[in-house]
């Protein structure tokens, strides 16, 4: 029956054979016929009883070896879509390369087990039908245009992708088993499962396209978002093509994605227009079981997918041991994306023929299940008797091809598997800091005028709210010099002079567009018709690009995805900016595998900058601390830079820095809250027109100081009030507005010049066991040659702050009267 007769007969029938198909199309799935071994048993469905022809056709397509769950996908244009290709006989695939890839998946995992007994692989038998789906997803991908494949996924299978879907020679990656010179990779690197690699792929049709696969952190799923990310960045190089030619595939164990509640963040950006790409694939690689764990414990549903059902995107569920329906399940999915840029999810179940990894014996848990999976045929055997193939040589085939990169890895070297960065990656460099990266980052008053201009400047007819208005005269008087400039206003001018100088910039962030603390307007709106303008993307014809979001109310997903598209977008300044600081610790995972980890482990480089507003200010323990502290345990070997500008200017001159040095290095800021429109902190307009970052601020150079506070951020300022209020004179105060790279030579020099001071204090808001006190104070001591270090701090607590603002004050007071050595 082809698609046309289907939907044609379909319009014909009555309204009791229209039920009848329309419960199966409903529930079909709950009955199909998807676990090879027979273990998930169907479901009683009542509405499945009906007997008589139409119930045994509409049985034949919806209760076979795939189910598809899309009735509850609101849009009747794509259940009907969905329900025609269901409906429609489906073609038959190239089922000789359909085997040959399934006899290549699993001859490759036993030629690594008896050459490499005991060690780690995690096979992918028992999910050899992995590698026909890939295949089949980008080689109709690439009939739509597709030029390139992104792929994530964890262990299970990996190196077997690598080899046949990513196109790494096998030799390669037995070369990784024959390990490597400790020498090259003391205190780095990574597994050899974890590595990235890029290569090509051969499409059905011929086509080759380039596929990367992303490199992983062990932590499961945590690289969903970066893939997402690093697949829009790549996508918008591509220009207005770039949704068609990139495709992101993210691939997930069945336990993980139900549950890793990254996933549930990863997917709802999928829809939003400043995240989408125009529709993701998601394989489940459903084994059935997550390390010792049975479905029964991971998952309150029936399927691991369900999670995916708060979209309204279709799961196709498709037994692993039906490799035709497999691939057909593949170009399916790929066709509804190219038809309504949607993702989709595949449930490929399977079974994991070891353990979880094969040193890991599985019949101590599960004896039944490994009795059965012990007896049960490979996947390429059953196929081949399917399909009436004489296989043998084949296999003998690719045993002696193997067999022959297995003695060629004994002497090829150990290179990593990524070919080279990509060629925008060329003038960058990471590695130790080097002074020469440093640049000039002052910008001309001409200039500064003119984005004033441009910032203030909106369509004729549009009405701008009172409030913004005023804000945006105050704006205009401060680029012309008439007032100090405050921190949104340094920022905005960073961005403005950066984007004319043709360097693109993307923020994101809960409510970023207008700002939290109601400071940054970065889209203005119509009192009227709530249409927005966003000045920035307006000053001049041949400006770069500029992207402020609003993101969703994630942390994981949203600071993985910028760092994601920071990873191939380094000419841009990328930022991600957290509501408080405080929630900065929801994409804890993200800062420390990847943001922290990624240049150790994988020689990977971003210049992601991440903006979190720090201070205390009698706000409660949730809205005082980015957790100072937790940063400065994750620095070493100059892998971050983490700063705290005290003044507009400087944090003017820090963006700045950051996008125009060569060095990239991620960036943590501690952003200000109330210091925001302190007259303290801002800062005059020759300060922006010349003169550059600096590292430390210190006063009192004339050595007569006889105590020096030490200090970070808005309690510095507190510290000038009071020295001022008590009119003390024997008081000097140093700002660290950059606590690492520690600016050990700039710290060293400043305190060498106070000859008559007797103690260096450490002055934090922070409790004891936080902030930057333990980092600072072997420093201090180092550099205070035998004179006395000191610290004034919040006592040692296990929240950040108190939740009363009455003790906050007390206790802020205290701070400022210990400082002067009461
Ligand atoms: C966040 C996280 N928690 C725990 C682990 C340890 N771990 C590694 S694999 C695994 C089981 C994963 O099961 P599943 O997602 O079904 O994938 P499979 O290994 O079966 O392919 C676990 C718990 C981990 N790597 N990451």
């Amino acid at each position: 029956m082809t698609r046309e007769h289907a939907v044609a007969e379909s319009t014909a029938l009555t309204g009791v054979q229209e039920r009848v198909w329309d419960s199966f199309r409903r529930w079909g799935y709950l009955q199909a016929n998807l676990d090879p071994l027979g273990d998930l048993e169907p479901l009683p469905v009542p509405e499945l009883e009906a007997r008589g022809a139409d119930a045994e056709a509409a049985r034949r397509v919806y209760c076979g070896t795939i189910g598809v769950e899309f009735m509850f996908i609101p849009e009747r244009e794509r259940r009907l879509w969905v329900q025609e290709r269901m409906e429609a006989d489906s073609r038959q695939p190239d089922r000789g390369r359909v085997l040959d890839l399934l006899v290549r998946a699993e001859v490759f995992e036993q030629v690594l087990q008896t050459r490499y007994l005991g060690t780690k692989r995690y096979s992918l038998e028992g999910e050899a039908a992995l590698l026909p789906l890939l295949d089949s997803i980008l080689s109709a991908a690439a009939e739509q245009g597709a030029t390139k494949g992104m792929l994530a996924m964890s262990h299970r299978g990996r190196l077997n992708v690598m080899v046949q879907i990513v196109g790494r020679s096998a030799a390669e990656v037995f070369a990784r088993f024959e390990d490597v010179d400790p020498r090259s990779t003391m205190g780095g690197g990574d597994v050899k499962y974890h590595m990235g690699a890029t290569g090509n792929f051969h499409a059905a049709n011929g086509q080759d396209l380039s596929i990367h696969l992303v490199s992983n952190a062990s932590h499961l799923e945590a690289v969903d978002p970066v893939l997402m990310g690093r697949t829009r960045a790549k996508q918008m190089r591509r220009g207005e093509s770039g949704r068609k030619q990139v495709v992101a595939i993210a691939m997930h164990g069945d336990a993980a994605f139900a549950g890793q509640g990254i996933c549930a963040e990863t997917l709802n950006l999928c829809g939003v227009p400043g995240f989408t790409i125009g529709g993701s694939f998601h394989i489940i690689v459903n084994n059935l079981i997550g390390f010792t764990t049975v479905p029964r414990d991971s998952v309150s549903s029936r399927f691991s997918s369900d999670l995916a059902k708060r979209l309204a995107i279709p799961i196709f569920h498709v037994n692993a041991e039906d490799a035709d329906a497999v691939v057909r399940v593949g170009r399916i999915a790929v066709e509804y994306r190219y038809a309504f840029d949607s993702p989709v999810v595949i449930d490929l179940i399977g079974y994991r023929r070891h353990g979880h990894s094969e040193v890991d014996d599985p019949t101590i848990t599960h004896p039944l299940r490994y009795r059965k999976i012990e007896a049960h045929p490979p996947m390429w055997q059953i196929y081949s008797e399917k399909i009436g193939a004489d296989v043998e040589p084949m296999v003998r085939g690719v045993r002696e091809e193997l067999d022959a990169a297995q003695r060629e890895a004994q002497e090829i070297e150990k290179r990593p598997l990524m070919r080279r960065l990509p060629r925008y990656w060329g003038d960058f460099k990471g590695g130790k800091y080097d002074a020469s990266y440093e640049v000039d980052t002052a910008a001309p008053a001409e200039t500064i005028a003119a984005i004033g201009e441009s910032l203030v400047t909106y369509p004729h007819g549009f009405h701008i709210h009172p409030k913004v208005k005023k804000l945006l005269e105050q704006r205009l008087e401060m680029a012309r010099g008439k007032r100090p400039i405050d921190f949104a206003m340094a920022e905005a001018l960073a961005f403005g002079s950066l984007l004319l100088q043709g360097v693109p910039v993307r923020l994101s962030g809960q409510d970023s567009r207008r700002g939290t603390f109601n400071q940054r307007h970065a889209a203005l709106i119509d009192t009227e018709t709530e249409e927005e303008f966003v000045p920035l993307e307006h000053m001049a014809p041949d400006q770069a690009w500029c992207e402020i979001y609003n993101s969703p109310l994630s942390e994981a997903a949203v600071l993985g995805y910028e760092y994601g598209f920071s990873r191939d977008f380094p000419e841009a300044l990328v930022l991600w900016e957290a509501q408080f600081g405080d929630f900065a610790n929801g994409a804890q995972i993200i800062i420390d595998q990847f943001i922290a980890a990624s240049e150790d482990k994988w020689n990977l480089l971003s210049g992601i900058v991440l903006l979190l507003p720090h201070g205390y200010e009698g706000q409660g323990p949730e809205h005082s601390s980015a957790r100072v502290e937790r940063f400065l345990q994750l620095a070493a070997r100059d892998n971050i830079q983490i700063c705290q500008p005290s003044t507009a200017a400087q944090y003017f001159h820090l963006l700045r820095r950051q996008a125009m040095r060569m060095w990239r290095k991620p960036l943590v800021v501690f952003t200000p809250k109330s210091m925001l429109r302190h007259p303290a902190a801002s800062s005059q307009l020759a300060a922006f027109t010349s003169a550059r970052f600096q590292t430390i601020i210190s006063d009192g150079a004339d050595g007569s100081a006889e105590r020096v506070l030490l200090c970070t951020g808005k309690i510095g300022h507190e510290l000038e009030a009071e020295r001022k209020r008590r009119q003390n004179d024997s008081t000097a105060i140093i700002f660290l507005d950059q606590l690492y790279p520690f600016p050990e030579a700039e710290l060293a020099a400043a305190m060498d010049r106070h000859t008559n001071a007797r103690e260096f204090v450490w002055v934090q808001e922070e409790p004891g066991n936080m902030g930057a006190r333990e980092f600072m104070i072997p420093r201090l001591e180092r550099l205070a040659r035998g004179r006395v270090v000191l610290s004034v701090n919040r006592s040692e607590s296990a929240s950040p702050s108190t939740g009363s603002s009455k003790a906050h004050d007390m206790e802020q007071k205290t701070l400022l009267t210990l400082a002067f050595g009461i």
